[in-house]
């Protein structure tokens, strides 16, 4: 037996309220635990409390928890009171192309304050193989006998599996993997996730939980790179990478259909593979393919930028003063998130050499673009700027734009995702 056999409903604290500690500080306070979701940002804590959570698909979860009383956002750590359970979603991002686990040493150190004794800790976040039984104990126990106790004996790390607007697979529904430190960490870890999700799947240590994350994400992003120089090889070849895959794609088994676009963006895939090499690369080796991989997906934004110069080209336009619509800004369809989005890339590159940009984004804010000097399209504006623009750049295809209408008056369209009906005015990738 662990606290969390003993306390089915005990109190939890959720350190990091962004995409991936909300739903499970929400999901907590539906099934009756007593939340507190701890956040550094006073500004989202705010929010939070005024029953704003930044994604649509949580304001009616949030406003529940929060009448309820099962919920209580917090940005002092004197708030968090006494847990029996502290689980930290926090950014794990990289910094000058390292790992960065400022935030992760920053929680467990509150994790550390807050968790009794015989209380369990979580970390959530994506890291290196080792970091939960290094860095996060480390500083668990550090921050405990600091303010004079003991740390939380048990201690796992369970992987966020959150894929941003994907409003089929939630946290209750996706597959959780828990590993522990020890024997007893993972089953009162099991035990807490079995409380939030349909399946908990045991693995044998912190280690392999840590190392899965990793893998699931480093697969995606070898593949990407794969597919991205294929269809530079195939249309050298003369064959269209589209109808390669789609027939690929009749094979039952053993074949997934990866796509050529713009580059690889995103909280995850960017960074994720990076963690890997890097802890391959402490200890001693070369995770050489993840580094090739991440050579070719960054050099795809420079790809997409010479294939719009070769396409103006080809109609006798110079990039240089080229008046060119990008359709799509958003790192992938149906997402506001600019990170890491290849579309930044190859805007910057156009306005360098010379190109007039507008941006038509239905899920982006314009002032998250107008913020990075970035001309906004309106959606009002979109089929009339289509008309007028020496080329149309389709980025992301978000199901919104009306592509149909779009490649009626568009002159001449580069298409990276392969949304447009093939036709005179349109080459792809
Ligand atoms: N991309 C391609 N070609 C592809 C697939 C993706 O160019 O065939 C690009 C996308 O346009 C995007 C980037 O790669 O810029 C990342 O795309 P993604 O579909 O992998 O989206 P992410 O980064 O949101 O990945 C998340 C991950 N979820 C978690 O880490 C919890 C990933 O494991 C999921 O598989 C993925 O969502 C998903 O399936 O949607």
């Amino acid at each position: 037996m662990t606290i969390m056999d003993e306390v089915p409903r005990g109190r939890v604290a959720v350190i990091g309220q962004g995409h991936v500690g909300l739903p499970v500080a929400l999901r907590a306070a539906q099934v009756g635990y007593d939340v507190v979701g701890f956040d550094a940002d006073g500004a989202k804590v705010a929010g939070l409390r005024a029953g704003r959570s930044g994604i649509a698909e949580w304001d009616a979860p949030l406003g529940d928890a929060l009448a309820a009383g099962r919920y209580r956002p917090a940005a002092d750590p004197r708030e968090i009171g006494v847990v029996d359970a502290a689980v930290v979603a926090v950014p794990t991002p990289l910094t000058d192309g390292r790992p960065d686990l400022a935030a992760v040493r920053a929680a467990a150190q509150l994790a550390g304050r807050c968790c009794r004794p015989d209380g369990l800790a979580v970390l959530e976040s994506t890291v290196a193989p080792g970091t939960t039984r290094g860095i996060f104990a480390a500083e668990l126990r550090a921050a405990a006998r600091g303010s004079g106790g003991s740390p939380p004996q048990l201690v796992a790390f369970s992987p966020e599996r959150f894929d941003p607007g994907n409003l089929t697979w939630r946290l209750e529904n996706t597959p959780k993997l828990v590993g522990g430190l020890d024997e007893a960490s993972t089953r009162a870890a099991a035990a807490f996730y079995r409380d939030l999700c349909d399946e908990v799947i045991e693995v044998a240590s912190a280690e392999i939980a840590e190392a899965a994350k990793l893998w699931e994400n480093t697969y995606r992003y070898v593949n990407i790179a794969l597919v991205n120089e294929f269809a530079i090889h195939a249309r050298a070849l003369g064959i269209d990478v589209q109808q390669v895959i789609e027939a690929a794609g009749t094979k039952p088994f053993g074949f997934h259909a990866f796509r050529p676009g713009p580059g690889v963006g995103g909280h995850c895939l960017p960074i994720d593979p990076l963690y890997l090499s890097d802890a391959a690369a402490g200890a001693g080796r070369r995770f050489e393919l993840v580094e090739l991989a991440a050579r070719i997906n960054a050099a795809q934004p420079s790809y997409i930028v010479e294939r719009a110069a070769e396409a103006l080209s080809g109609r006798g336009r110079p990039l240089d003063g080229a008046r060119i619509l990008i359709l799509g800004a958003a790192y992938k369809p149906g997402s506001a998130d600019l990170r890491e989005a290849p579309a930044i890339a190859i805007i910057d590159e156009l306005v360098a050499r010379g190109a007039q940009v507008a941006v038509a984004d239905p899920h982006v804010a314009p002032e998250s673009l107008h913020r990075l000097g970035i001309a906004v399209a309106p959606a009002a504006e979109v089929i009339a700027r289509s008309a007028e623009a020496d080329l149309v750049l389709l980025v992301t295809d978000h199901p919104e734009f009306p592509y149909e209408r779009i490649g009626a008056v568009a002159t001449l369209i580069l298409d990276t995702r392969a949304a447009f009906a093939r036709g005179p005015s349109v080459t792809s990738l």
